[in-house]
């Protein structure tokens, strides 16, 4: 029985107010779905086998290059950062493992972390690697690259903190590494466009060698930024070459804010599902770049046809497909804990209504040529009021009947901000690819 961090009697008096109306909306969308074809009991099943993973930095308050406004109360280390973790898992149920990224946590006993972890009732989830950025004096410089890197040197020590990785990882309890790196120009002709692709991949063999069995790598694109040029893995094609030379347990991941404006990505979802190679996803969502924004903020509508491509494929049983999903966001002016909260609710909420999807109609409608009644069969799942099945799901778990309220009512940040008084250094968080 995992350690709770709010207190089960206030999740509780917060279900016990709300039981009746609860059942009652239940019942009425449950044979609402019944005259759909649907059975509550099933799709009951489904949320409560959907899981996004949290980053560790999505706990503490992010930033922009313009600046970061901490919060009292906010973790100060790793274990503060798992406690905050917990809270979003105990209250929501959709959040049991975290991903870490080295050297930002990099921790001294991984065993003893992967124990207070599951104390705490959680596992963890993809490794990431930081080669984006210079972080020990002495090192060489990644200002220039990492993985892609001129010098064979710095090459060579990027590879090296992905093995560190993978060693850190293991003793976790891991089975993934994503790797996302800046590498790229600023200037036309500051880098060979097709020898610095193939240093890419040359790298990603040697990190690829020394995977442990069952383990997957993801490589996450990205079209610009930190090099606002040309970057070295830019869209989803050269991600796809990049996995395909590196071998079968390479694959493409996507994170919804690495596209151009207006780029079609369920599209590209369903491209990298047809060709076996899509890992995994970074969830957040973006009005204008990689903005890092609280997944379906702005977007909704998006993240549920991107689920209904994965729902789509699951439900053909497509060999291979298990993609892991993520909450890579950066909560710059709310409570962390708040954010990841509504939108892991949020990435649940598109997952189950794509389930509602009524594929056989679809089908039909695309065989007649019938866009209007097609895009309406998507319409109708995409509008059913699920909020009932989501708090249901939630409180057979264990979960709060509304996170955010119980969460504001148990006063725990309050509580932080006496127990985590002064910041022992600057929390990581913000800008991450
Ligand atoms: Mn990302």
């Amino acid at each position: 029985m995992a350690r709770e961090l709010i207190d089960r009697e206030l999740l509780a008096a917060q279900s016990g107010a709300a039981r009746a109306e609860h059942e009652h909306d239940l019942a009425a969308l449950s044979r609402q779905l019944a005259r759909r074809g649907h059975d509550v009991e099933a799709l009951l099943a489904r949320a409560r086998d959907f899981a996004v993973a949290i980053p560790s930095w999505g706990v503490g308050t992010g930033g922009t290059r313009f600046g970061r406004f901490p919060q009292l109360g906010e973790p100060r280390d790793l274990m503060e950062k798992l406690e905050d973790c917990a809270v979003v898992q105990q209250l929501a149920r959709v959040t049991p493992r975290v991903s870490l990224h080295v050297p930002w946590d990099r921790p001294r006993d991984p065993s003893a972390v992967r124990r207070d972890a599951a104390d705490l009732g959680l596992a963890f989830d993809a490794m990431n690697s930081n080669t984006f950025e210079d972080h020990t004096p002495g090192q060489r410089s990644y200002k220039f690259g990492s993985l892609t890197h001129v010098d064979a040197a710095v090459r060579e020590q990027a590879v090296a903190l992905n093995l560190e990785c993978i060693e850190i990882g293991r003793a976790l309890g891991a089975d993934a590494l994503t790797v996302w790196i800046g590498d790229g120009g600023n200037f036309p002709g500051q880098i060979h466009l097709r020898r610095a692709f193939d240093r890419y991949v040359d790298s990603l063999r040697q990190i690829a060698a020394a995977l442990p069995t069952g383990w997957r790598l993801f490589l996450e694109h990205k079209l610009c930024e930190p090099a606002f040029y040309s970057t070295v893995n830019q869209d989803w094609g050269s991600s796809y070459a990049a996995a395909s030379a590196v071998g079968p347990c390479c694959s493409c991941l996507v994170d919804l804010g690495h596209h151009a404006p207006n780029v079609n990505i369920e599209l590209i979802v369903a491209r990298l599902i047809q060709l076996g190679k899509l890992g995994g996803f970074h969830f957040n969502d973006s009005k204008y770049g990689d903005d890092d924004l609280d997944s379906g903020s702005i977007r909704p509508y998006q993240l549920f046809l991107i689920f209904h491509e994965l729902v789509s494929a699951e439900r053909e049983r497509v060999a291979g497909f298990g993609p892991a999903y993520l909450l890579d966001q950066s909560h710059n002016v709310t409570d962390p804990i708040e954010s990841l909260l509504l939108s892991a609710v949020e990435v649940q909420r598109a997952w189950i209504k794509a389930w509602l999807v009524d594929d056989a109609r679809l089908a039909d409608c695309q065989q007649r040529c019938d866009a209007l009644g097609a895009t309406q069969v998507l319409k109708e799942a995409y509008e059913t009021d699920v909020r009932p099945l989501l708090a249901e799901a939630r409180l057979r778990a264990g979960g709060a009947f509304e996170p955010l309220a119980a969460y504001r009512a148990s006063g725990w940040r309050r509580r932080c901000a006496e127990r985590r008084p002064a910041a022992r250094r600057g929390t990581t968080g913000g800008i991450v690819g």
